[in-house]
């Protein structure tokens, strides 16, 4: 059998950084995002008898047995599913891969909602995030649409995404990925977080720092407080990389253009209100409401080490779709 599924990538504002079980991808904190309208993949799943290994093709790329993930998730919901057929895969994305733009998300929650489809199975979006969880953490919340709390729970079975707020509840709010020079990033967010977890002396002032981060920021989404939102979800993410930064060795994903945007946004704020986050990678993603939103990324394209933006709105969850990638 074969099915479609689309899902948009999603930027934390309160993040995830950290498993306390690596196998089953439990996080130590709670996370809270916003789904992104504007970063989508597409993935096409076909169960057949026809085929004797599994392959996937991301991007026109052909992945090698050893890029285990992928397989490994297929093969979890083959067990599930109780069938024995190998699988084609084939996914899209139409923003750039492995740069902290959350592609993993999007393209495991994709892939979670077409396999269980393709093995047959139907399943409520409870359990699509707990699957999708154990493909890559972030893409359990891409599952939903709007801005989405995953909860770290006390197992697997109670560790998945909800929704704080629908896609329309807050239809000003924009996140702009902005894109630079330097491309992609050096070392993987999975290996990063596990050694910052292992010897950052600052891990556990992170963690102590979580709760309340989470109930203001829940408080400034259901308020509409976009200020509040904004410096939350900025402070958020320098106390994320101040944990990178004094693991050993050190984890620095920012690049000059990454500073160079950071203090730029900073300065700006006097006249046009917005604030950064960034994520594992170099690029920066900076949030403003909607009127503000084309004189923004008018500014930060002029900035040197720019080389675009992607505007993005609060977008839908991940759902099937009938336009398949293959025939
Ligand atoms: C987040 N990031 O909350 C955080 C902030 C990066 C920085 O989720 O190992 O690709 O597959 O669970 O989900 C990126 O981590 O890591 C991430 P795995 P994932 O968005």
């Amino acid at each position: 059998m074969k099915a479609t599924a689309k899902a948009n990538a999603n930027i934390a504002l309160i993040k995830y950084w950290g498993k306390r079980d690596e196998a089953l991808i439990l996080p130590y904190n709670s996370s809270i995002s916003m789904t992104c309208d504007a970063m989508e993949t597409i993935t096409t799943v076909e169960f057949s008898e026809n085929y004797d290994t599994d392959t996937a093709i991301i991007n026109d790329e052909e992945l090698s047995s050893d890029q285990k993930r992928v397989y490994d998730h297929i093969g979890m919901i083959r067990k599930m599913a109780g069938i024995k057929e190998k699988a084609k895969i084939v996914s899209e994305s139409n923003f750039p891969l492995a740069a902290g733009l959350a592609s993993s998300a999007s393209g495991f929650a994709a892939l979670t909602v077409a396999a269980v489809a393709a093995a047959g199975l139907k399943l409520p979006e409870k359990e699509l995030s707990i699957i999708a969880r154990q493909g890559s953490g972030s893409a359990c919340r891409s599952i939903l649409g709007g801005f989405v709390e995953w909860k770290k729970g006390s197992k697997s079975s109670d560790s998945y995404a909800e929704q704080i707020a629908g896609k329309d509840y807050w239809k000003d709010f924009r996140m702009i990925a902005t894109i630079v020079k330097e491309g992609r990033k050096a070392i993987s967010s999975r290996s990063g977080m596990s050694q910052t977890v292992k010897n950052s002396p600052y891990y556990s002032g992170w963690l102590s720092s979580i709760e309340e981060d989470l109930n203001r920021m829940r408080e400034a989404i259901r308020s509409r407080d976009f200020a509040s939102a904004g410096s939350i979800a900025e402070y958020n993410a320098l106390k994320m990389h101040c944990t990178m930064m004094t693991s050993k060795p050190p984890i620095m994903y920012w690049k000059p253009a990454t500073v160079e945007i950071m203090n730029a946004v900073m300065a700006w704020r006097e006249d046009l209100e917005s604030y950064f986050t960034m994520d594992a990678g170099p690029n920066v993603k900076v949030m403003c409401m909607k009127k503000d939103e084309k004189e923004l990324c008018q500014r930060l394209s002029e900035l040197e080490g720019v080389v675009k933006t992607i505007s993005c709105a609060p977008g839908s969850g991940a759902a099937l779709s009938q336009k398949h990638l293959f025939d």
